[in-house]
């Protein structure tokens, strides 16, 4: 054999400073195919990634062999979107090499920063349940769990955005373009999806009436493959993507009488299907092309699932012991019924046996209960795109609706309301009904969320199935959101209490008695100060504005959404600016405001708000009178990498949805553990949150639940009458509407102050101001005492250990998925 090739196979396993440095080089010639000198960093990137990839492939390999050998029980984790960020310094850091590559690169004349720098962040998600399932990919990974992601490999991932004269603009995000290191294509792996046709009655070959769906439209889904390292490099999962490809059956017909540019146009075009990801967050669209995506991906996903079964069974009374399915939200909910389609259709199965077999192996959490954000599909479009799927949907209700009929005993309401059809209006299948129905588990993501399913959209199927609703509270990886995410404070913390909390986040508690001792105090607050500045300086650079780095970094940093109320933030922006303006000869704490999302494009009001954020940075940040004691920043393209500068530098984080309205929110978790005091309301996650760090280190404000429930319910609140008799909001407001915000525009924020004011303030803004403004006055008179804010931060980080996502991720293996970890045989040594 040639020896280049000898010895490019002993590199692969090398994890040594010089085996890394040589494989580089070697990889940048014979992979990248560049010479050094004209090599530029992201080919560096490129190489880097390569070179690490090939030291996990042959644990992968071993990993899916024991899972196979071992027939393991495994989970697949359907989800229309994996939030997955950069995945370099991820690997590096759970292969626990990190050191050793930074060295090689040095060795080299190279940045690990540069080269980090260079990798696309893979959006693949909008927000917070996206970022949850590459949350709990690498969580499986990590405790050795068998589990599977599945979702799209989308072209253009999550748009990028940027400011144009305040404006929010969307540019596509192009993280494909030059590749992607990664990934593994499978043109192998090929699963046809159908769309359109029709239904076919038929009598099988006992004679029983059977159905076929014929003339459908066809495309293809191929596999992407991409290696999810767990910690310590043990195991290593699957996120496999699929991606549409036109099928290759050409009409000859068309050929020959010239239309056959026409019909490859038509195949061309139906690889759009995986072109483009939906820019809406916890919002629906109602459009067909989602509706086929999410066809697409859970059909291609379920073949993928019964081919791998079949390879150890030949019946399928078994597969709710091999594989649990778990649905991201209602996304790939039309599984249940393409779970039927392919047992009843494909393998003959008896209706009966099948519903028991599909019922027992999926499971479905929500994760919102916005009205406009459950999915309910016009049953016109279904009958249209998915017409078996349609009469299968039809057939599941029936059998549901007669069995239910007789207990409930002729009250009808609650029969319609059961039905997974919604008949008022426009005829639509509620999907989250069936994703209910066709579930043994169905769990909400935090305790306040779970009791609202039960008590609001859930009520009546609560009460037909007690046991079904559980609750699993979210989680965050520590491995990327303390240990890669903020070196500074994991390294001290591993230099008091050890490495353990890296994978094991309840030992982090054993920081709680160092809040007392005021050297690690100090040193906490070093950290803090190093993030701080990092941010400062990526402040400088993406909006040129200084900031101080001693003033607190008050940060809310999430989707741009009504009710998560950025608007609550900018109005006590503004009464702050107003104090500080009106007693210039107080000594005012320091403030920076720093925010960062992204809006919907079509969601006005969102962008409308974004836009007056900017507006008002541009008058605060200029006002001499305020001695820079307060600026306002709005980061473009909040991302994963965003994040993780942002995330480890805040001092408060803003938690601040009206009661009711946020799941659980992660965003939340991930500033807690880097050391942030939460200001909040009692909603999602926020309440647990409370309940682990003390009440005494949290600042929580604002009605609750219920009493946001009953004002609603008794329609008798008046936003005027509050705003009246609150002064300095009432000064906020009347500057936002008379344009000094916006001279060039006196009338830009109508909407906005016609939303708080005449058009009732559905999210209650102005309800909870005043008692934000006291929460805000206590964060600020705290942070005026550095040992006694060093003290809560510190309680807080020793505190956020049960919001690992490797406890969530247990909770769902042992209550919902019964999963077990599997340890891969690596019969060879060390990496292979
Ligand atoms: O459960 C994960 C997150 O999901 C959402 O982002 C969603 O898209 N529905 C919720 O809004 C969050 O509260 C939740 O944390």
């Amino acid at each position: 054999m040639d020896a280049r090739f000898k010895s490019r196979d002993i590199e692969r396993r090398s994890l040594d400073v010089d085996g890394l440095k040589r494989s580089f080089l070697e990889w940048l010639v014979y992979s990248v195919g560049k010479d050094a000198r004209a090599a530029t960093r992201r080919d560096w990137f490129h190489t880097v990634a390569l070179a690490v990839r090939d030291r996990v492939v042959d644990r992968w390999m071993d990993t899916t062999r024991s899972y196979y050998h071992e027939d393991a029980k495994r989970v697949y984790y359907l989800s229309l979107e994996f939030l997955i960020g950069r995945l370099l310094t991820n690997s590096l850091s759970n292969l626990g090499i990190v050191d050793e590559c930074r060295q090689a690169l040095d060795r080299l004349g190279l940045s690990m920063e540069d080269v980090v720098d260079a990798e696309p962040d893979a959006a693949l998600g909008n927000g917070g349940l996206g970022r949850l399932a590459a949350c709990f990919l690498d969580s499986m990974a990590s405790q050795g769990l068998p589990g599977y992601g599945y979702g799209i490999r989308y072209e253009f991932g999550l748009f990028e955005q940027r400011f144009e004269n305040g404006w929010q603009v969307e540019y596509p995000e192009q993280w494909l373009q030059f590749g992607n290191p990664w990934e593994f294509a499978r043109p192998e792996v090929l699963y046809p999806v159908q769309f359109y046709g029709r239904v076919e009655e038929f009598r099988d070959s006992v004679g029983e009436r059977a159905y076929r769906w014929v003339d459908a439209d066809r495309v293809l889904a191929m596999a992407y493959d991409t290696p999810v390292v767990g910690f310590g490099g043990e195991t290593i999962n699957t996120l496999r993507l699929w991606s549409a490809r036109a099928t290759r059956d050409f009409n000859f017909g068309h050929f020959n009488d010239g239309a056959y540019m026409k019909a490859v146009e038509q195949k061309i075009l139906s690889e759009n299907l995986s072109r483009v990801l939906y820019p809406n967050d916890a919002t629906e669209t109602g459009k067909e092309l989602r509706l086929k995506q999410e066809y697409f991906f859970t059909s291609a996903s379920l073949q993928d699932i019964l081919r791998r079964y079949l390879q150890h069974h030949s019946t399928f009374e078994n597969l709710p012991n091999k594989a649990a399915i778990q649905l991201n939200d209602t996304h790939p909910a039309i599984g249940i019924a393409e779970l039927m389609r392919l047992l009843v259709d494909q393998h003959a199965l008896r209706w009966d046996d099948a519903w028991e077999i599909t019922r027992a192996t999926f499971a479905y959490t929500n994760h919102t209960l916005l009205p406009e954000a459950l999915e309910a599909w016009p049953v016109r479009m279904i009958e249209r795109v998915l017409p078996r799927h349609m009469q299968i949907i039809y057939e599941i209700n029936a059998k549901f609706l007669n069995r239910t009929k007789a207990k409930a005993a002729g009250d009808n309401a609650k029969l319609s309301r059961l039905s997974l059809i919604d008949e008022r209006g426009e005829r639509r299948v509620r999907m989250g009904n069936l994703a209910f129905l066709g579930s043994h588990k169905v769990n909400g993501v935090s305790a306040l969320h779970t009791d609202l399913m039960k008590q609001t959209v859930f009520a009546d199927f609560h009460e037909e199935f007690p046991d079904r609703i559980n609750n699993k509270t979210n989680g965050i990886t520590p491995r990327r959101w303390l240990k890669q995410a903020n070196p500074a404070l994991s390294e001290l913390i591993t230099t008091r209490i050890g490495e353990g909390w890296i994978s094991d986040l309840s030992q982090i508690a054993a920081l709680r008695e160092k809040a007392d001792d005021v050297v690690f105090r100090e040193e906490f607050r070093r950290a803090k100060r190093k993030n701080k500045k990092r941010l400062a300086a990526y402040i400088a650079r993406q909006t040129g504005e200084e900031v101080l780095v001693d003033s607190i970094f008050d940060v809310q940093v999430k989707r741009m959404h009504e009710y998560k109320r950025q608007l609550l933030n900018v109005l006590h922006t503004i009464a702050l600016y107003n104090e500080m303006r009106d007693n210039p000869t107080v000594s005012w704490v320091p403030v920076t405001k720093v925010f960062a999302g992204k809006a919907a494009p079509s969601y006005h009001m969102a962008k409308l708000i974004i836009k007056l954020i900017n507006d008002v940075a541009k008058v605060v940040n200029h006002d001499p009178s305020v001695h820079d004691n307060l600026k306002v920043v709005l980061l473009p393209n909040y991302n994963v990498t965003a994040a993780e500068i942002i995330i480890p530098a805040a001092d408060l984080s803003e938690q601040i949805s009206t009661a009711g309205m946020e799941a659980s929110g992660t965003g939340n978790m991930k500033l807690a553990l880097n050391g942030a005091l939460t200001i909040g309301t009692l909603d999602g996650a926020n309440v647990e949150i409370r309940e682990h760090v003390g009440a005494d280190n949290i600042f929580i404000f604002g009605m609750t639940a219920d009493e946001v429930n009953d004002l609603r319910a008794s329609g008798g609140f008046n936003p005027r009458e509050v705003i009246a008799s609150n002064p300095s909001l009432k000064r906020a407001l009347d500057m936002i509407s008379t344009g000094a915000f916006s001279p060039d525009d006196r009338n830009r924020y109508h909407p906005i102050v016609q939303a708080l004011t005449d058009g009732g303030d559905h999210f209650l803004v102005t309800a909870d101001f005043a008692d934000y403004c006291r929460a805000q006055d206590a964060a600020m008179q705290l942070y005026r005492d550095p040992e006694e804010w060093t003290r809560k931060a510190i309680l807080n980080t020793a505190n956020m250990g049960w919001f690992s996502s490797d406890r969530t991720v247990n909770e769902y293996a042992g209550e919902i998925w019964d999963v077990h970890p599997v340890k891969p045989s690596h019969d060879g040594e060390g990496f292979r």
